[in-house]
């Protein structure tokens, strides 16, 4: 690493003890920096890097409810407003056991950058709560949800901060958070969440979003290589909200998707997921992927073990943080694989992405590849703040135009730095230097 950001990075690291998703976030883009600052003195004057690494503000709250038996169960919330340059604070709210600061800000700090990637005008943040919504009825998830906002509502807004889903939040989640926003303000205000029902302010396509733009910019990638989706193996990791549109989007394209997995264990399905039946198991009846198994024949169900064993030519991790790693990545390459497209944030450890940048095989990175779910966000907001709303097929267009786009400009930054092919370099100085012109142009704030 360029020995100038060495020291700006021990210091951020130092100053951020014990978060070491949020140090692999920021080591990651360190690394791909230095040829920007030898063009650019003017950011290590203004110290832009500096302050793109501490958050504008960090909100950390109590969120106390009830469950049904009538205990009392407390909570962490969190919000991030990491940086508003280029927009109002966007990005999404996971709740999940494992969320602690560390991870949050991980999240929020890729959420600038690929914010910045889709030409869109938003900012970056995030937040969620270490609450498990998994087991828990509608009741608790609703009463959780509307503590929650009792105290992120002062903290927000549609020309503030505007909240949507990640893990563990999605549409049920959404509604709950919007009513009580509603409720406590006494204002309509649909451009403060996004994600929202569709007869409620929301826009079509954003549920689909993250999937179909993964899947968008993974076949660009294809194209640069003369191939394509079709009749390509493929693997998906996860089967929640951005994997089931994943594989829906692969297989319209022609591929085969062999195997999904949720965080108990994976199917092996050679005919092709059935993602109807995946719908159902897992959006309507909220099951688990092991009764997909049971549901449909010569389906092979593998309690534990990693959905990475199975053969593939495009892998597509859709899950969660840092569930490739190097050992993964290594038997991924020997099994012939072309092509990775992150559809999850930082799912690829720092060992696996240098395996497959070695190999030669095309990467994606997420803040590039599953930058589709923001950005139709954006459309949401865009359509709210006009009072309409778009039909399918434009909103799709839309969509697609801007995956080519920070296809495009990813490749375009990667020649332009002597680096073709190399997506984590066009990802990371692409979002980097509009957020950085923009942060030197807004004076030392
Ligand atoms: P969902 O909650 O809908 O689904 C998450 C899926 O990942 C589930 O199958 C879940 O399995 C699995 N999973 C979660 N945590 C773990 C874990 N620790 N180990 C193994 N599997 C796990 O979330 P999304 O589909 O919305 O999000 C998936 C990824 O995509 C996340 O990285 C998110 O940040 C990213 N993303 C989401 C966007 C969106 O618009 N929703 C936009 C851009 C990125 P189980 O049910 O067993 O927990
Ligand atoms: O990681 C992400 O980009 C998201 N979870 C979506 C954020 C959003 O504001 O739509």
């Amino acid at each position: 690493m360029d020995a100038r950001l060495e020291s700006i990075k021990d210091t951020v690291l130092a100053w951020n003890p014990g978060e070491a998703e949020f140090h692999q976030a920021v080591v990651e883009v360190f690394e791909s920096l230095g040829p920007v600052h030898d063009r650019h003195p003017e950011f290590l004057e203004a110290a832009i890097l500096g302050r793109l690494c501490e958050p504008e503000r960090q909100i950390i709250f109590r969120v106390p409810w009830t469950d049904d038996s009538g205990r009392v169960q407390i909570n962490r919330g969190f919000r991030v407003e990491f940086n508003s340059a280029l927009g109002p604070y966007k990005g999404g709210l996971r709740f999940h056991p494992s969320v602690y600061l560390g991870i949050v800000k991980f999240l929020g700090f890729e959420q600038i950058f690929k914010n910045a990637l889709t030409g869109m005008p938003i900012g970056g943040g995030k937040g969620g709560s270490d609450f498990d919504p998994r087991g828990r009825s509608d009741a608790e998830v609703m009463r959780f949800c509307q503590s929650f906002m009792t105290e992120l509502y002062r903290h927000i807004g549609e020309y503030t901060d505007v909240p949507a889903g990640d893990i563990g939040v999605g549409g049920r989640e959404i509604g709950y958070l919007f009513g009580q926003y509603k409720r406590i303000t006494n204002r309509y205000e649909s451009g403060v969440l996004t994600g929202k029902g569709i007869s409620w302010g929301g826009s079509l396509v954003r549920p689909e979003a993250t999937g179909f733009g993964t899947v968008i910019f993974t076949q660009e990638m294809l194209k640069t290589r003369g191939t394509s989706f079709d009749g390509q193996r493929v693997v998906v990791s996860g089967s929640g909200n951005v994997a089931v549109n994943a594989i829906a989007k692969a297989q319209a394209l022609g591929a085969t998707v062999v195997a999904c997995s949720d965080s108990s264990g994976y199917v092996v399905d050679e005919a092709g997921i059935d993602v109807e039946l995946l719908r159902t198991v897992k959006e309507v009846e909220r099951g688990r992927l092991e009764e997909y198994a049971e549901r449909r024949a010569g389906v092979s169900y593998v309690d534990g073990g990693s959905v990475w064993d199975v053969d593939a030519t495009v892998a597509l991790p859709c899950a969660t943080q840092n569930e490739l790693d190097g050992g993964a990545a290594a038997r991924l390459v020997r099994s012939g694989l072309l092509a990775v497209g992150e559809g999850a944030n930082m799912p690829s450890t720092r060992d696996a992405v240098a395996v497959f940048q070695e190999a030669g095989v095309l990467f994606g990175p997420g803040k590039a590849a599953n930058a589709g779910g923001v950005a139709t966000s954006a459309l949401e907001m865009q359509q709210n703040a006009s009072r309409d709303s778009w039909s399918f097929e434009h909103t799709e267009e839309r969509l697609t135009e801007i995956m080519v786009g920070i296809h495009d400009r990813c490749a375009a930054t990667a020649d332009e730095y002597g680096e073709p092919g190399n997506y984590v370099l066009g990802a990371n100085i692409g979002g980097f230097v509009k957020v950085a012109d923009a942060m030197l142009t807004q004076g030392l704030i």
